[in-house]
């Protein structure tokens, strides 16, 4: 008789933020669409015990961890961190085989890291018929994260991977964690690019912490539990009350970035694309001057598109490097890419890669038997 060995896939896909940039730790809004690119986790039952065997294929490598302990940062740490946390909240996850497979680019601001977490989460999920809700989903992922590496993100990566629908974007209210799909679905003369800036961005080497932890000091100086509280008309008061320049400008991103996603909101529910374009630049624009999470790759990605062209442009992620979206005329896609190069290697930066994308869906879960 032939033993039978169950198996279960998830697949989840990396994201691009439209806009609402740095607001999701701040309870705000954001607007993310999920990409064509997956992260996938193969899980099968382990052998004795609560061993958890986990095998990368693009590393070539796996480990086995016999017990699992917050605080290493490791790549096996976002999909181990999903089996502690979901131990960690009473679900019995004995031992367990998972095996890797991404092609989500690594260090681009896509959320390959929500990727796999999520993945992970969803053949968990499948293979131990937990029967999780869409938010515990969620909640178990970004527990790896923060609380088994250690990383202080805030709640949109896994949200976007997780609960994406095709041809929409997500508005998530991050305080409430309630989503709403908004259609995004590009007329065939527009092109929404992805620019890889080939500058990898890091989200555990302190910048993103001492961002957070700015907003934080300068909503305990308002009064106000998180800066989603400060609305766009209190702002200018709000401004005046702090001592702290450092504080005025984070401040003023967040509170006009919130006001950019719901503004975008109406301008994609009204087809008022060069609207939403204007949006993405001034979103970027704020990044670099207030937020100051931009670098000289990503500034000149976002000056080429719009000198080409394109209604707006915008780096997208955590910041420092990764990718910059721009929304361009199609028939200009050639010419930017080739005027990109050219500035690039006028720079002397390494050449940018530009693809294109449109709204995928959100993760799901496979089960296999064999
Ligand atoms: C990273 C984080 F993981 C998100 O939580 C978010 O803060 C983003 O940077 C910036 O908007 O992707």
């Amino acid at each position: 008789m032939t033993s039978m060995t169950s198996e279960a896939v998830g697949v989840s896909p990396g994201r691009v933020n439209l806009i609402g940039e740095h607001t999701d730790y701040n309870d705000g809004y954001v607007l993310p669409i999920a990409l064509d690119k997956t992260a996938r986790i193969s899980a099968s039952r382990g052998g004795e015990g609560d061993v958890v065997t986990i095998s990368s294929a693009q590393l070539g490598t796996s480990v086995v961890l016999d017990v699992l302990e917050p605080g290493e940062r490791a790549w096996w740490g976002y999909i181990a961190g999903v089996v502690w946390a979901l131990r960690d909240a009473g679900h019995p996850i004995g031992a367990i085989d998972l095996a890797l497979d991404s092609d989500v680019p690594l260090g681009g601001g896509l959320s390959s890291s929500a990727a796999i977490e999520c993945a992970t989460a969803l053949a968990l999920d499948q293979l131990a018929s937990l029967d999780l809700t869409p938010e515990q989903l969620a909640s178990v992922s970004q527990a790896a994260e923060n609380r088994f590496l250690g990383i202080p993100t805030g709640p949109m990566d896994q949200r976007a991977s997780l609960w994406c629908e095709a041809e929409h974007a997500l508005l998530l209210d991050c305080r409430t964690l309630t989503a709403r799909q908004i259609p995004f679905a590009l007329p065939t003369d527009l092109t929404l690019a992805l620019v890889d800036t080939r500058s990898p961005h890091v989200l555990a080497d302190g910048h993103y912490a001492r961002r957070r932890a700015s907003c934080e000091a300068a909503a305990a100086v308002l009064g106000v539990t998180a800066l989603r509280d400060v609305t766009i008309d209190e702002l200018p008061a709000a401004l005046a009350r702090l001592s702290d320049e450092e504080h005025v400008r984070r401040v003023r991103h967040v509170v006009t970035e919130n006001a950019r996603v719901l503004a975008t909101v109406a301008a994609l529910e009204a087809n008022d694309w060069a609207a939403v374009g204007e949006l993405l630049t001034a979103s970027h624009a704020s990044m670099r001057d207030d937020y100051e999470i931009t670098v000289p790759t990503v500034d000149l990605a976002v000056e080429v598109a719009v000198a080409s062209g394109a209604l707006g442009a915008r780096m997208t992620g955590g910041g420092f490097g990764g990718t910059v979206i721009a929304l361009l005329p199609t028939r200009e896609l050639q010419a930017f890419t080739t005027a990109l190069t050219q500035a690039y290697a006028r720079h002397g930066f390494d050449t940018p890669q530009v693809t294109t994308t449109r709204a995928c869906a959100g993760g799901i879960a496979l089960s296999l038997r064999r």
